[in-house]
C-alpha cells in the first residue's frame, strides 16, 4: 500500500484507510519497509522502562542480570534478541520521517528489524500505520488512543511537593511539619508523602515515626491550603510483611508454582494476584482507608507488578488484570482523588490516571554509568536518564498529565551543574507537571525566589521539533543533552 508517496508490503487481517494512515486489523501484523538497519523508536514497557530511539545495527543488550530485574522493563522480554517495544514503535525513514505503528488497545508488543516492522497482540486489536514526520504520527496516534482508552478531565497539573528526593526514606512526623512549616508562602498545591511512613511494604500502617498517625499530618497539611498526597505501592509486598506472612496465596506464581520475583530492591519482594477477589476486597478497602486519613492525591508505584507474567486466578491477560485492578482503585478512591501512576505500564494505565510518570527516577547528579554503561541498564536515577526517556514520551501529553519527575532548586546536598538543573527546570515546563523535593530549609534566599518564581510560571510552550520547544519565545534544545 502506498503511505507518504511510498510503497509498503502489510499483512493484516484487514486494512482501512483512516486520517494519516491505515488502521490494520489482527493479532498479527506486519509491515515490509525498504531502510535496513536505521534506527528503531523503542518504547518500553512502564514508566521506568527506556524510551529512546536505539540502532538496528547492533543487536538489542540484556539488562544485568536479566532474571533479576524485573522492575526495569517487560520481562518477558528480557532477553529477546529482537529490538521490540510496547505497545508502539517506529523505524526511521527517509528524511526524519519514520514508519509507525502503534496498537489501540493494551497488551501489544511491536518490533523491528532491517526488513519489517512487526506487532503482535494478545488478542484481537486495531493498530495504527502511518508514515510522516515523528511529532504529527504520534499526535495522531494519541488522538486515536483517546477514543479507545478515554482520557480523564485534564486542566493543568496540580504544584507537587514530594519528600523523596530530599530526605528519601528518612522521614518522620516531626520533619515533615519543618517542611510545612517552610512551605508558607511558595504556591504549592499538594504536599505529598512518599516512602518511608509505611510499616512495611505490603503493611501500609503508619510507623513509629509517625506517632500521631497519616491523618494528623494529612489535616495539617490541608489547614495550609495543601492537597494531602501519599505514596503506596498497592501491588507488591515484601516477604516479611505481615500481609505475606498471612497470605503467600495470594501472590502471582509462574506456571511451576514458584512465586514470581516482583523486583530486587528491598531485599526483593512479590506481586499480588489482583484478579483473586479477596484481594480486590484487600485493595478497595486499602484506598478507602488512605482516602479516610484525609488524602486526596495517591502516588501509586510499583504498579507494573500487577501485570508480570505469570498463572492468574483468573484467565485475563496480564495488562487486561492491571487496568481491571487501577480500575477498581479508581473507584475506590472516587473521581475527585488525584491518581498519580508509577512504574506503572503506560497504555495500559491511560484514561483511569490522571498523572503518569514518564521515566525512571531522577537523582541530585548527571548519569548512573555504573548501570547504564557497564549493566546495560538506563533505568537507574540520574537527571540524564530521566530525561532522555521523557522526552520521548512527551506525546502522551494529550491524554494524561505527563509527569518528567522532580526538578532541583537547591544547590545543597546537590551534583547538578546549574545548567542542568536548569535543563530539568525546563523539561517540567514542556511535560507541563511542576514539582520538587526540595526541603524549604536547604534553600538559600535566592534558590527559594527562583523555586517560587518557576512554581507561578506558566509559559506558552511550542514544540518545533523532535528535541527543540519554544517556551514564551525562548528557543530551548533538549538534543544538545542526549
Ligand atoms: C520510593 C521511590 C520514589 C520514586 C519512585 C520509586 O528499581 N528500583 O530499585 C527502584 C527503586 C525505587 C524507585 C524506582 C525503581 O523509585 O519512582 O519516585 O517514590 O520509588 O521508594
Amino acid at each position: 500500500m502506498e503511505l507518504g508517496g511510498l510503497e509498503f508490503s502489510v499483512q493484516a487481517e484487514r486494512v482501512e484507510e483512516t486520517l494519516g494512515g491505515y488502521l490494520l486489523h489482527g493479532r498479527s501484523v506486519q509491515v515490509g519497509h525498504p531502510f535496513g538497519r536505521s534506527m528503531f523508536f523503542k518504547h518500553g514497557w512502564q514508566s521506568w522502562s527506556e524510551a529512546a530511539w536505539v540502532s538496528l545495527r547492533e543487536s538489542p543488550k540484556p539488562i544485568l542480570p536479566p532474571e533479576r530485574r524485573p522492575q526495569c522493563d517487560d520481562p518477558a522480554y528480557a532477553l529477546s534478541p529482537v529490538h521490540g517495544g510496547s505497545g508502539l514503535g517506529g523505524v526511521e525513514g527517509y528524511e526524519g520521517q519514520m514508519l509507525f505503528l502503534g496498537a489501540l488497545r493494551p497488551g501489544a508488543r511491536v518490533e523491528a528489524d532491517r526488513l519489517f516492522l512487526k506487532g503482535q497482540a494478545e488478542h484481537d486489536t486495531p493498530w495504527f500505520l502511518a508514515y510522516g514526520a515523528p511529532q504529527e504520527v504520534l499526535g495522531r496516534y494519541a488522538e486515536l488512543l483517546a477514543t479507545t482508552l478515554g482520557v480523564r478531565p485534564q486542566g493543568a497539573a496540580p504544584r507537587v511537593w514530594c519528600s523523596w528526593y530530599g530526605h528519601y526514606r528518612d522521614i518522620s512526623e516531626e520533619r515533615l511539619l519543618q517542611v510545612l512549616a517552610g512551605l508558607q508562602g511558595l504556591p504549592f498545591e499538594v504536599f505529598q508523602i512518599d516512602d518511608g511512613w509505611q510499616q512495611n511494604i505490603g503493611d501500609w500502617e503508619p510507623n513509629a515515626n509517625f506517632p500521631s498517625g497519616m491523618s494528623f499530618l494529612a489535616l495539617r497539611a490541608q489547614a495550609q491550603g495543601l492537597i494531602p498526597g501519599l505514596w503506596l505501592a498497592p501491588f507488591i509486598a515484601r516477604p516479611s510483611s505481615r500481609l505475606f506472612q498471612a497470605h503467600p496465596d495470594w501472590f502471582l506464581r509462574d506456571e511451576q508454582g514458584e512465586l514470581v520475583l516482583a523486583g530486587n530492591n528491598w531485599g526483593g519482594y512479590y506481586a499480588l494476584d489482583v484478579t483473586l477477589p479477596a484481594v480486590q476486597d484487600w485493595l478497595y478497602r486499602l484506598i478507602q482507608t488512605v482516602r479516610g486519613w484525609g488524602f486526596r492525591y495517591l502516588k501509586l508505584d510499583f504498579l507494573f507488578a500487577a501485570a508480570l507474567p505469570g498463572k492468574r486466578h483468573l484467565e485475563l491477560s496480564r495488562e487486561e488484570a492491571y487496568r481491571e485492578a487501577l480500575r477498581l482503585i479508581r473507584e475506590a478512591a472516587g473521581e475527585e482523588v488525584y491518581l498519580l501512576a508509577c512504574g506503572a505500564p503506560i497504555l495500559a494505565s491511560i484514561g483511569l490516571v490522571d498523572g503518569l510518570r514518564i521515566g525512571p527516577d531522577v537523582a541530585p547528579y548527571w548519569d548512573n554509568e555504573d548501570r547504564r554503561v557497564f549493566l546495560h541498564d538506563p533505568t537507574g536515577p540520574s537527571a540524564y536518564n530521566a530525561l532522555r526517556t521523557s522526552l520521548h514520551r512527551l506525546w502522551l501529553r494529550p491524554l494524561v498529565h505527563t509527569d518528567p519527575d522532580v526538578v532541583f532548586f537547591r544547590s545543597r546536598y546537590n551534583l547538578l551543574t546549574p545548567a542542568q538543573r536548569a535543563v530539568l527546570q525546563d523539561l517540567a515546563l514542556v511535560a507541563g507537571f511542576k514539582a520538587t523535593s526540595d526541603p524549604p530549609e536547604w534553600l538559600d534566599g535566592e534558590e527559594r525566589e527562583a523555586l517560587r518564581a518557576w512554581l507561578l510560571y506558566s509559559p506558552a510552550v511550542e514544540q518545533t521539533g523532535p528535541y527543540t520547544f519554544s517556551i514564551d519565545g525562548r528557543e530551548v534544545d533538549f538534543s544538545r543533552w542526549l
